[in-house]
């Protein structure tokens, strides 16, 4: 490598300048067609060459010399060659194999990882696995596991579709909208983040333009930074959004605002969900003072935001947050309601979005185009768990469970391999995962950093990061497409997956299957050169391969402007010939196949199931992302400032505890216990406390997480038999100054 140079790369987090000097990166500075650059990038030098890296690969000692299986987290590590590491991991595999088949290797491996279309850890561990004879995969999200379940029975479309396609953009809010109605927050701080990287951060810049058009802007949330500043905040118990739209809903229909002739000819079900919320089924009303006392919010104001909704083009935004929750189907499933009572689904800046907000590029007007794609091959076993269910699968072989509709049995996992995530950053419960680990006779790990994860497994290679090699950076929605240039040497003894894949399918006789005889670098041209094939056919001109080498990146002529899309604009003109993939093709406010599924938590219709509330644990836990990085990414640079995490809780609740901002304090419920520095805002409710993702989980003895992961506290549920999704938010626990007792 040269001796001092300075390329652009692109992450989940954007672009930005890499400055190296002496085969080491030392600084990083913002891309500067960036409007608003997220800070995170700051953490690639010290992260990058921290003594965190696992500089060569490990396996532990307890597997190694007895196989046993009880000691995961809690061991030694032997540092071995390249060779013998790939030989036992290979041996392994074959033995896992032929003794219990594909079908007790987990392959699912949920993770961000890193940017870069070839490089896609999930995707080089499937192609990996598919070689081998397949894997037991995973479903959908943690981001949006209930929306994945819950929005085709409504709307009649893959989740995804709808939020990358059937969204209003910015600019048709900017034209059309007058009241833009916020659940969960439209957070410019979540923003900053996509699959594979927004490039021109844009969101506060919008928001700003709205605040001056005088925009009716209203951010429903339990904290008020969830939104720009230009929003007015009304404040919301977590977990009671329902409550809230129910009580909207009474509003509307008796008082004559609801508009009927929408919820007859797009819509099924109106006549029978009605008598819910009207209590004419034998229930109570959901009147505004019922929901009032559910939420918090005065019933006039609820009365008062009903009029308003239905007064000029709304639209609903609707965070993903609201459904990382316990049941959190209905407030998706209300919201679609909500909007259909309002009856301006179809109309451009009207209707409902998800997301917004949530990560970036969603709402963004770019022509929609195929990236460049790595391709994973097929899988021969068809089986897979719903992806927040691991926990589960690993304590119940041969366990059933319901979901959507299907009743389904857990395999029984001998192995598992994980690329490119950190389930004990991640998953809920993780005293519980830790039990569920001990399981499985095998787990093997690529990892760059010795992370919780990396620590519990038997075999760890050690992964390079981004920096460490070249790649093709792509993200829906973004305009941009970048050469990723290689920045230094691999780090230690570290290899790319694909390497690492590829020396182990020479041992397990598939090599010619996975590498098609190809180095990455021949990959990443092809890969790219079809790219720009495809992009040519649609009319698209992109840079060839050497000169978007030479150039770094490019920006592409895909903005869209005049023609922009209006969501379910074709149904609306003519719901007959453009039905909806519903089973009655409409709307379905009532769902007969929901209710044939028998779940006591979801009926035929959205209903409102009151949040688990326990007086011993009063407050009420939010675990958001958190602003200033990556999940755990790069979590080696945060803990050398940051000894700990940061708990939010309003002045009042701290008062009432006798105690003060910047005590180190115990955060406690039955299922574990955590420490964080005390932070007190006006800006959060009284009653919820909020504290990050993304710490490194690191349990001493007796139990007490230092590190402050909330997942440590939160419930392994599943949002509900429908969509098993995670469901991380809305957690009952209680505080303390920290007295060195768990
Ligand atoms: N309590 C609570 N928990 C949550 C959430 C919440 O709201 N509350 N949100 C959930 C959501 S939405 C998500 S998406 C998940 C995120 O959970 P994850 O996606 O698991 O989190 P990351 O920290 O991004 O994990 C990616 C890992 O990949 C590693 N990595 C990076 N590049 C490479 C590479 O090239 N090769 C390999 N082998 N590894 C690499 C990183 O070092 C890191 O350890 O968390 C979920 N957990
Ligand atoms: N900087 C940064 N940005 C990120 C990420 C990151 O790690 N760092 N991760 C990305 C990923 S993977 C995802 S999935 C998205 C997640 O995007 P979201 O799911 O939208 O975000 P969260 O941060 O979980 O929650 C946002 C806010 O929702 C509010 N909230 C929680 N529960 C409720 C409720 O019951 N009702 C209401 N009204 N509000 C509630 C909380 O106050 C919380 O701050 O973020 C993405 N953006
Ligand atoms: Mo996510």
């Amino acid at each position: 490598m040269g001796n001092k140079s300075s390329k652009v790369t692109t992450s989940h987090w954007g672009a930005f300048n890499v400055f190296v000097e002496n085969d080491k990166i030392i600084n990083t500075e913002p891309f500067h067609a960036d409007p608003a650059p997220p800070n995170i990038s700051e953490l690639v030098p010290k992260a990058v060459h921290h003594s965190k890296r696992i500089d060569q690969p490990y396996v532990r000692k307890g597997w190694l010399e007895k196989h046993s299986t009880n000691t995961r987290g809690n061991d030694e590590y032997v540092p071995i060659s390249w060779e013998d590491a790939t030989d036992l991991a290979a041996k392994e595999l074959i033995r896992i194999k032929n003794d219990f088949g594909n079908e007790t290797i987990f392959g699912g491996s949920y993770g961000w990882a890193s940017a870069g279309r070839f490089h896609h850890s999930q995707s080089q561990l499937h192609r990996f696995l598919n070689s081998i004879g397949g894997y037991v995969s995973s479903y959908a999200s943690y981001s949006t596991g209930a929306a994945q379940a819950i929005i085709p029975h409504v709307l009649g479309l893959n989740f995804h579709k709808i939020t990358w396609g059937e969204i209003n953009s910015w600019s048709l809010i900017e034209k059309h909208t007058d009241n833009l109605i916020i659940f969960g927050g439209i957070n410019p701080k979540n923003s900053q983040v996509s699959m594979g990287g927004s490039t021109e951060h844009d969101v506060s810049k919008h928001f700003n333009t709205f605040g001056k058009m005088g925009k009716n802007m209203i951010s429903i949330s339990p904290q008020k930074d969830d939104s720009p500043k230009d929003t007015i905040w009304l404040p919301i118990m977590p977990g009671t959004d329902v409550a809230l739209m129910l009580g909207i809903a009474h509003v509307l229909e008796t008082e004559k605002l609801a508009d009927q002739l929408f919820l007859s000819k797009y819509c099924s079900g109106y006549e029978l969900f009605k008598r819910y919320f009207l209590g004419t089924d034998g229930h109570f009303a959901k009147t505004p003072e019922w929901a009032s006392d559910e939420t918090g919010i005065d019933a006039s104001k609820i009365r008062k935001l009903a009029r308003n909704m239905a007064s000029g083009r709304t639209l609903i935004s609707v965070s993903w947050s609201l459904q990382r929750a316990r049941y959190g189907e209905h407030p998706f499933w209300m919201a679609c309601v909500l909007a259909a009572m309002l009856g301006q689904i179809g109309l451009p800046g009207g209707g409902i979005g998800f997301g917004y907000g949530a990560i970036g590029n969603i709402g963004k007007t770019a022509k929609r185009m195929q990236g460049p794609l790595f391709e994973q091959g097929t899988n021969p076993i068809s089986d897979f768990i719903p992806v927040s269910r691991i926990a589960d699968m690993l304590l119940n072989p041969g366990g059933s469970y319901n979901f959507n509709g299907e009743k389904r049995v857990y395999p029984d996992i001998k192995l598992v391999y994980w690329c490119g995530g950190n389930p004990f950053h991640h998953h809920q419960d993780l005293n519980r995962l830790n039990k569920a680990w001990q399981y499985p006779e095998t787990i093997i790990v690529h990892e760059p950093w010795w992370t919780a994860t990396a620590k519990r497994a038997d075999i760890v290679f050690p992964a390079t990061t981004q920096f460490e090699r070249s790649d093709i950076g792509w993200a829906k929605g973004d305009p941009y497409i970048f050469y990723m240039p290689q920045m230094i040497s691999p780090v230690g003894l570290a290899k790319n997956d694909y390497d690492i894949f590829s020396e182990l399918s020479e041992k397990l006789n598939c090599k010619e299957k996975f590498t098609h005889n190809q180095s990455s670098d021949e990959w990443i041209k092809n890969i790219y050169d079809k790219f720009y094939k495809q992009s040519k056919d649609q009319g698209i001109k992109v840079l060839n391969f050497e000169t978007l080498k030479e150039k770094n990146f490019e920006r592409m002529s895909i903005d869209l402007n005049e023609e922009d899309y209006v969501p379910f604009k074709d149904f609306r003109k003519d719901p007959l010939a453009h039905p909806l993939g519903t089973p009655s093709g409409k709307i379905e406010i009532y769902s007969e196949k929901i209710a044939n599924f028998n779940y006591p938590e979801i009926p035929g219709h959205p209903t409102y199931n009151k949040p688990f509330l326990d007086k011993n644990f009063p407050l009420r836990l939010l675990s958001p992302q958190p602003h200033d990085k990556l999940h755990s990414q790069l979590q080696a640079a945060v803990e050398d400032t940051n000894d700990y995490a940061v708990l939010v809780m309003n002045p009042k609740d701290a008062d009432a505890r006798g105690i003060s901002r910047g005590d180190l304090v115990k955060i406690w419920n039955s299922r574990g216990c955590c420490l964080a520095t005390l932070e007190l805002q006006e800006t959060i409710l009284p009653g919820v406390v909020s504290m990050a993702t993304g710490a490194w989980f690191s349990p001493g003895e007796d139990g007490l997480d230092i590190a402050g992961n909330p997942n440590v506290l939160t419930a392994d549920t599943g949002t509900s038999d429908l969509g098993q999704g995670s469901a991380a938010h809305n957690i009952e626990v209680q505080i303390e100054i920290y007295n060195k007792k768990c």
